[in-house]
């Protein structure tokens, strides 16, 4: 029997899980549970490298532990765990630090953009992406699904373990990033040229995972779109593209069914139609999230048993590359 390929991916605890989240990554992770061997991280050290506030950062891991489950990851099937519970994590980014050149970092758009954003930037905004790649790194990974917007810190992990691996020898599976072809990039409905984001606080720029449906169906009605008649993917704008987009991936429609489905019916219908289909996305994933809220113990006997399970693995890279490295290790 070959070996099941690696899976690991993540999301910061930073704010509310929006659609863009589900659809671009959350969806991809409960799709490959039986084909891969899956790790799936709540990247709560990532979360700190903006400000941000403790008691927000401790309500948001829970929660986003929660909606984990709830959205269909199987702890039977996937390993769910805290970044922080795992030291391994922040001893291998020390290690890879030291060996990662500052341009490769200064490069990065996501840290070029949020940096504009801060009066002082704290040097963990620029290390992310190092933190990022020991994360992939840690476990032997083989591929990572995420978001067009991670795509560039998925490739430097890619260059930081070839690097490492010229350096010191054969330490470091090299990773590959896994895009979803369509919705690897939902925008935001009240701008369509900007990405869906947990920090945008515009009150109706995203559907949360656990809005109100009053809310979700006032925010998808609002969207944004040009003032034509257009339903067809090639030719849309961006604001109708995004709520085809959305109806394709949550739907499993193909495409020439969707545009029949849409054409001539002008954007109210499409915006409804979208309304209707991600509200039942919704419903059984915020029952679901509710059970898990009312049983805290439980969640944190998940969580345990998720790091407890990713662990060892993690002590061998870690003590695998500091041999090479040249340190003693600890008898
Ligand atoms: N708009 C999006 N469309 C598709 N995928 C998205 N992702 C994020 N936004 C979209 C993917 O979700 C995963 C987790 O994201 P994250 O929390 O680790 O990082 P993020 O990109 O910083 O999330 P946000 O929502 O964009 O927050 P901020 O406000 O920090 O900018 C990743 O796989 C990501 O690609």
């Amino acid at each position: 029997m070959t070996k099941k390929k690696r899976v690991f991916s993540g999301i910061q605890p930073s704010g509310n899980i929006h659609l863009g989240n589900y659809l671009g990554a959350i969806t991809q992770w409960v799709a490959s549970q039986d084909a891969y061997d899956n790790i799936f991280c709540i990247v709560d050290l990532h979360a700190i490298t903006v400000p941000y506030e403790p008691q927000s950062l401790l309500a948001k891991t829970r929660e986003l532990a929660g909606l984990y489950l709830a959205c269909g990851i199987d702890p039977q099937k996937s390993a769910i765990f805290v970044q922080s519970h795992v030291r391994e994590h922040t001893e291998l980014t020390w290690l890879l630090n030291c060996l990662t050149p500052l341009g490769w970092l200064e490069r990065m758009t996501q840290y070029k953009s949020k940096a504009q954003k801060q009066e002082s930037v704290g040097t963990g905004l620029l290390d992310y992406p190092v933190l990022m790649a020991a994360d992939i790194l840690l476990y032997d990974t083989n591929l990572v699904p995420v978001g067009e917007d991670q795509k560039q810190h998925v490739e430097l992990a890619r260059d930081i373990s070839q690097r490492v691996n010229f350096l010191f020898g054969d330490i470091f599976v090299v990773p590959e990033v896994v895009i979803r072809q369509s919705g690897a990039r939902i925008m935001g409905f009240d701008n369509p040229e900007q990405k869906m984001s947990k920090s945008d606080r515009g009150q109706f720029h995203a559907v949360n995972l656990l809005d109100d449906p009053k809310l979700v169906r006032k925010t998808i009605m609002r969207a944004v779109t040009d003032s034509g008649s257009e339903t067809r993917f090639a030719e849309a704008g961006a604001g109708v593209l995004n709520l085809l987009t959305i109806f394709e991936i949550l739907s499993g429609w193909e495409r020439p069914r969707i545009e029949a489905h849409f054409e001539g019916k002008g954007y109210g219908f499409l915006k409804k139609e979208v309304a209707e289909i991600v509200l039942a996305a919704l419903e059984p994933i915020q029952a679901r999230y509710r059970t898990y809220a009312d049983d805290p113990a439980e969640l944190d006997r998940i969580l345990k048993q998720g790091a407890d399970s990713v662990r060892p693995r993690a002590t061998a890279t870690a003590n695998r590359v500091k041999t090479a490295m040249g340190f003693v290790l600890p008898t």
